[in-house]
């Protein structure tokens, strides 16, 4: 540093000093780069007007095409290379664009600029993903969800390249390839698509026990989000914050959902593959275009470093979590996602998120899958966006000046002027210069750590303990959640052909959970579980915490219908008031009721007022939606009684835990159905007065969890 006669002490370049991002600094920035057609002529990609867009170039009519058809060849060539390597995991994924504000200032955690100023609202791209599946997969796999954040701040980019779950599978990223190979289709048949249920994926994990906390949050309903906007996302690593003394702590990031945790069930999952594979993106990409953003607080888990090491677990082990109840979560500011991305390739598909991309003020720790995490990202994006200059891509650029001695390669967008692209230099007046590391909005330094240790490839013991935190999680859960991680488990296995690999998961792996799971999978499966847990004693491990509430998805109820979308069943002979009202009164609650008809042909309502449908019933099926209104009108009821989809509608509700309303002669829907009645969550009542609070009331604990059981006895 600093031999550079042009570098001024304590301040960047003079053009550098003063940058000052807003909400909207990304979109201005994006704006350059927007097309509009409205109103242009058709031109080849050399601005020539093109005259007939339908006809190649022939020798006659019926005659062969010419080679001479430059414009044909243009066109089709593009075309042929529109696609590009997707992402060899998560390669299926939306995003959307918002903005970071903090609450208070947290200069006693970090001196990053984005977390100062409670006034300040920092510009931010989230992409969600799945990881196994490819890029046409479906959105409602058992699977991990990606939750990318990258962070345009006034000192570059940072991304917080998140997951849904705060634990990996491995401890080593050398352990990636190995990992990702197995969970993928297999090669030999590309078979199955986005699925862990297969004799790779669990003759793998079985063999790795560092893999089983992990696997037993992929094995609960987390694995299977109703809505990005009901997904925790967590860091998943511990990384530093520094201060502005240079003094560092140890922090865990997590993104709170303001809307709750929720998750679909199995059933209603893969009901959804085919009846809408969109379902996530989907919902994301229509509330933004509604209004109803999607909200998630930032929390961070600071951990003093004198502090390191007195946990009964290592906090650099990614397959650890620290438990709330040991740290609590401090929440230090909200993300709104507020806007839908113009294209879906130039931004989704072109972003490249880098955990390897921070800012002054946050460091990286020492966690072995975090390091490998470091190399792993730019160097497969050098191929999936085509060589080093896909910092240029719009979406990806800061939205602070950058200027450096980097130069050329492939689709180089920018014409760097001047003589010397090198530093120091005496001849473009020595810029571009460095930055002094203290300075205010100064230079990056890395943290003053000291590392004096022998070379080695080995793994610390204080990694060694496999098991106690997959207990705690087990021992978290409430007893429908268990109940539905014995049925994964029991599913999943149920797809593996070698009976060595079930064998070895309920015999050695299960039983060091807990042995109840072990014998209920292993009952399933026809296989005596070991009734003493098998593991050595440091494999087991020792947590002092027995449960922690945090670790359910009911912690996080939502107690309100925000966002919730409402089926009102109707045919021709509806109470088209009642219709009305329903509607009226669910979107006052800040809910969508959706008018779903036997077809898209204008019901009769008994006031004669024709009533447009908003679906029908198998074009938007019960499993798209969270709870059901069946109408009150003779004639309506009477129709929907006597269709198929129409008792397939509240069969396959009630088979979802969904809250289920009839009014008037509604309920007479439900008994043909052999919908039971008499029950909580089944809200009968003469006026659309007496069954909304409890319908509401109902659907704020997101399912009717007590019917659980019963459920299992509904055929749909
Ligand atoms: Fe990734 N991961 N990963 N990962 N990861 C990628 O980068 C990798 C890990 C995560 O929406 C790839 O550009 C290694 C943990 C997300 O574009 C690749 C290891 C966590 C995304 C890669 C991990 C993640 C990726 C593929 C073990 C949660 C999607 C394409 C050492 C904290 C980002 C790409 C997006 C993507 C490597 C483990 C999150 C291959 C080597 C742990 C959300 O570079």
């Amino acid at each position: 540093m600093a031999n550079n006669p042009h570098t001024t002490p304590n301040s960047g370049g003079p053009n550098d000093t003063d940058v000052k991002t807003t909400e909207n600094s990304k979109s201005d920035n994006l704006e350059r780069y927007r097309s509009d057609a409205e109103g242009h002529d058709l031109r080849t990609n050399q601005g020539l007007r093109i005259s007939d867009n339908h006809n190649s170039l022939k020798a006659g009519e019926r005659g062969p095409t010419l080679m001479e058809d430059f414009i044909f060849r243009e066109k089709l060539n593009h075309f042929d290379n529109e696609r590009i390597p997707e992402r060899i995991v998560h390669a299926r994924g939306a995003a959307a664009h918002g903005y970071f504000q903090p609450y208070k200032n947290a200069a006693q955690y970090s001196k990053a600029g984005l977390f100062q100023d409670p006034g300040k609202k920092t510009p931010v791209f989230v992409r969600f993903s799945t990881v196994q599946g490819s890029r046409g997969s479906n959105d409602t796999v058992r699977d991990v969800r990606g939750f990318a954040t990258k962070f345009y701040t006034d000192e570059g980019n940072w991304d917080l390249v998140g997951n849904d779950m705060p634990v990996f599978f491995i401890q080593d990223a050398i352990k990636f390839p190995d990992f990702v190979h197995a969970v993928k289709p297999e090669p030999h048949n590309e078979i199955p698509m986005g699925q862990s249920a297969h004799d790779t994926f669990w003759d793998f994990v079985s063999l790795m026990p560092e893999s089983t906390h992990m696997v037993l949050w992929t094995m609960s309903d987390r694995a299977f989000p109703r809505h990005y906007r009901n997904m925790e996302g967590f860091g998943v690593h511990t990384f530093r914050l520094i201060d502005k003394q240079g003094k560092g702590r140890f922090v865990k990031f997590h993104w709170k959902p303001l809307a709750g945790t929720c998750s679909l069930i199995w059933d209603e999952a893969q009901k959804l593959w085919g009846r809408d594979p969109d379902f996530n993106r989907r919902n994301m990409w229509d509330d933004i275009e509604n209004g109803d953003f999607l909200e998630y607080e930032l929390g961070v888990q600071v951990v003093e470093e004198e502090d390191e090491h007195k946990f009964d677990f290592d906090i650099l082990d990614p397959t650890k979590i620290i438990p709330e109840e040991q740290v609590p979560v401090t929440l230090i500011g909200k993300m709104v996602l507020n806007r839908n991305p113009d294209n879906f390739f130039a931004e989704t598909e072109q972003v490249a998120f880098n955990p390897a991309n921070i800012v002054p003020g946050i460091d990286f720790s020492n966690d072995p899958l975090l390091q490998g995490r470091l190399f792993s990202y730019l160097d497969t994006q050098m191929l999936r966006l085509g060589g080093p200059n896909f910092h240029e891509i719009p979406i990806n650029q800061p939205v602070c000046p950058f200027h450096n001695n980097q130069r050329d390669s492939m689709h180089r967008q920018t014409i760097n002027k001047g003589q010397a692209s090198y530093e120091p230099n005496s001849i473009d007046g020595g810029w571009p210069s460095e930055t002094p590391a203290a300075a205010e909005n100064g230079g990056f330094e890395s943290y003053y750590e000291r590392v004096d240790a022998h070379k080695v490839r080995a793994r610390s013991d204080s990694f060694g303990d496999h098991y106690s935190q997959a207990t705690l999680f087990w021992n978290s859960q409430t007893d429908v959640e268990k109940e539905h991680i014995i049925d994964a488990y029991t599913f999943e296995l149920s797809k593996v052909a070698r009976p060595w690999i079930r064998e070895r998961v309920i015999q050695e792996i299960l039983p060091n959970i807990d042995l109840e799971l072990a014998r209920r999978v292993g009952e399933n499966h026809g296989i005596e579980a070991p009734t003493s847990k098998p593991a050595p004693a440091e494999e087991l491990g020792r947590s002092s915490l027995q449960s922690s509430p945090a670790l359910s998805l009911m912690a996080r109820l939502p107690n309100n219908i925000l966002y919730r979308k409402v089926a009102i069943l109707v045919a021709d002979g509806v109470d088209g008031d009642q219709v009305e009202a329903a509607k009226a009164k669910l979107k006052a609650e800040g809910a969508q009721g959706m008018v779903i008809a036997p077809s898209m042909a204008p019901v009769k309502s008994t006031s004669g007022k024709a009533i447009v449908p908003d679906a029908m019933l198998n074009g938007q099926p019960s499993v798209t939606l969270d709870a059901v209104i069946v109408a009150g009108g003779e004639q309506s009821v009477k129709t929907l009684s006597q269709s198929g989809m129409g008792l397939y509608y509240v069969q396959e509700a009630y088979k979802h835990l969904k809250a289920i309303a009839a009014i008037g002669e509604g309920q007479a829907l439900l008994s043909a159905a052999e919908v039971p009645t008499q029950e909580d969550g089944i809200i009968l009542g003469a006026t659309l007065d007496d069954v909304f609070t409890p319908l509401t009331k109902a659907m704020g604990q997101h399912r009717v969890w007590s019917r659980d059981e019963k459920a299992k006895l509904m055929s749909a």
